[in-house]
């Protein structure tokens, strides 16, 4: 998956290419962890971020987490083999909207969503990222399979929101195991320059990546 040297473009009434930033991070990932069974132990997937169901955002002092602790649920399903074991034997469900946020550079991101339930079919999940719907149907079958899905997304103020949401289905509950997030373009100067001026997300300006 080489994403290193890809190029930003910005459209401004007709698309204008701009060279590519210093490309490459590391891709950051986000536990969504469970004490199901209050034993005091937390499986976190190594070098991944904890997210307790009472992790919440905060502006300046918590880079990420969720919107509201309100209805979001946990369960631990237990050990198996799996390189990312840790990150996929837990998950948090809930009924209602909740939102994840992470505070990012401006950039293009590449998100990645996993999901994983042996007890438990879900379907007709919604995802949304910075505001724009990005999955629309996720179906997660009550089974050891891992479901993964991916998209790109713009960050024009510096954090990086997700929300998750569930459609009407059989059941009524989204879940979610785990999330990564690699930057993929970094904008180049000038376009900082006007993500400083507030022009890009509001003048109809965007940034995507050249193809
Ligand atoms: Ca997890
Ligand atoms: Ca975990
Ligand atoms: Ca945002």
């Amino acid at each position: 998956m080489k994403r290193s040297g890809r190029n930003i473009c910005m459209a401004v009434m007709a698309a204008v290419c701009l060279s590519g930033g210093p490309a490459r991070a590391a891709v950051v990932g986000y536990d969504f962890d469970s004490d199901q069974n209050h034993t005091g132990t937390w499986y976190t997937q190594a070098g991944w971020n904890s997210v307790r169901p009472n992790t919440l955002y905060a502006a300046g002092s918590q880079s990420y987490g969720w919107d509201a602790s309100v209805g979001v649920n946990h369960r631990d399903r237990g050990a198996f083999t799996d390189p990312m074991s840790y990150a996929l034997r837990d998950l948090h469900f809930g009924p209602s909207d909740r939102t994840f946020s992470v505070d990012v550079a401006n950039g293009i991101y590449a998100v990645t969503i996993y999901w994983r339930d042996p007890s438990s079919l879900h379907d007709n999940i919604q995802v949304s990222a910075e505001g724009a719907v990005v999955l629309t149907d996720v179906d997660v079958p009550l089974s050891s399979a891992i479901t993964t899905r991916s998209f790109d997304v713009t960050v024009v103020d510096h954090r990086l929101d997700i929300t998750i949401h569930k459609n009407t289905g059989t059941d009524p509950n989204w879940i979610i195991n785990g999330l990564t997030i690699e930057q993929i373009a970094a904008p180049e100067p000038a376009t900082l320059a006007l993500l400083a001026l507030g022009w890009l997300g509001t003048a109809g300006i965007r940034l995507r990546r050249c193809r």
